[in-house]
């Protein structure tokens, strides 16, 4: 269908503010000036009928990453759930299955079919502006979502988390946590996300600034490419090559972790609230937080999946002849049980810490 940008109003569907998460959590901070954290989610608001004014359904075509973890399978059903048939969408969803180069295909055949816009969950940051001038050539406005593009700005908005932060944050709770429990030598392991994506760049950096400042020592950082497998295979590694020698480890999503839990299982090592190993993981996912009920992980920095009300509010943005903004940051909410909540602070930001219960589990993604 051709693309239309129309005069429609949707005031009823953009007076309304956007929150993502379960509400109260720690605000990311927006480093750029007109980055707008997400307000109160729009709620029924967001499954309102997208068509435009002729009534004619908004094709969309989404370029996912692949199917990695427990957290790309929400991301996905979050998409997929708002660009329904029946909310007025023809959702177009190809799983790149982190082939960058499919993605980049997946990006082209969009063009090719004229969807009115195209989603992409960019694998890595770089490689962007030559397809993204296309999309731009061809009249298609591009909404990125979750990892950034770090090459090109030719996108209409980015709604997404602030990977730097989540590193922060889990840098900034291990100062709290070891302090609590009079540990005053860190040496940390750390199996890392899909080289090259920004959350891998952006927890990385966030920690690794904590480890220098506090002069822990970083033993190893190898890539786990957010699996499971990946997380199992690095571990098992680890557990022969620096036996004894580490007392923290962290994975950058819980995929990884679960993986490394085998791992550690295997080797005998033990981890977690009551073990000798702290075990730091990231993203949060249901499967997570019952990690961190059972003492198994020390504690777990949400990645909120969740955007896809935040994207549909971009495209009615678009669709109404307005300007969204250009980043949209996601709330997000670090997890640990009482043992292991501690005061601590980013940037001078105290941060909250959400207990894990029971409650708190069946609300997650
Ligand atoms: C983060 C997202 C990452 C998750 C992983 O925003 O891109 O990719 O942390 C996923 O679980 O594989």
């Amino acid at each position: 269908m051709k693309k239309k940008v129309l005069g429609v109003l949707l005031a009823a569907t953009m007076a309304v503010g956007m929150l993502a998460g379960c509400g109260g959590g720690n605000a990311t901070e927006a480093p750029a000036d007109d980055a707008a954290p997400a307000e109160e989610a729009p709620a029924d608001e967001a499954e309102a009928p997208a068509d435009d004014a002729a009534g004619d359904v908004i094709s969309i075509g989404f370029a996912q990453v692949g199917h990695e973890s427990d957290w790309r399978t929400a991301s996905t059903k979050s998409c997929q759930d708002v660009f329904s048939a029946e909310n007025g969408y023809d959702l177009s969803f190809v799983d790149c299955d982190n082939d960058s180069a499919a993605q980049l295909e997946a990006v082209r055949n969009f063009i090719q079919q004229d969807v009115d816009y195209i989603i992409i969950d960019p694998i890595v940051s770089t490689g962007w502006d030559t397809v993204l001038t296309e999309c731009e050539d061809a009249g298609i406005p591009v909404i990125v979502i979750d990892r950034t593009i770090d090459d090109s700005d030719k996108y209409a908005a980015w709604v997404g988390s602030n990977f730097k932060t989540e590193g922060l944050a889990a840098g900034e709770w291990l100062k709290a946590y070891a302090e609590k429990q009079g540990i005053s030598e860190i040496n940390a392991l750390v199996i890392s996300g899909t080289t090259g994506a920004s959350a891998q760049i952006g927890r990385s950096e966030g920690f690794q600034e904590i480890a220098d400042r506090e002069g822990w020592n970083i033993l190893d950082e190898q890539t786990g490419d957010f699996t499971e497998d990946g997380g199992q295979a690095v571990m098992e590694s680890y557990c022969k090559s620096y036996a004894g020698k580490f007392n923290v480890v962290v994975c950058q999503n819980d995929n990884e972790a679960f993986g490394a839990m085998t791992a550690m299982d295997n080797a005998g090592v033990t981890y977690g609230l009551d073990g000798d190993v702290i075990l730091i993981s990231f993203d949060a996912c249901t499967a997570g937080l019952e990690k961190v009920k059972a003492r198994q992980f020390s504690a777990d920095f949400e990645c909120n999946p969740l955007a896809a009300p935040f994207v549909e509010e971009v495209i009615q943005t678009l669709q109404s002849g307005g300007t969204p903004d250009k980043e949209v940051y996601m709330e997000e909410h670090w997890f640990a049980l009482p043992d292991a909540i501690v005061d601590f602070s980013i940037d001078g930001a105290a941060q909250t810490m959400t207990e894990v219960t029971d409650d708190v589990i069946a609300a997650q993604y």
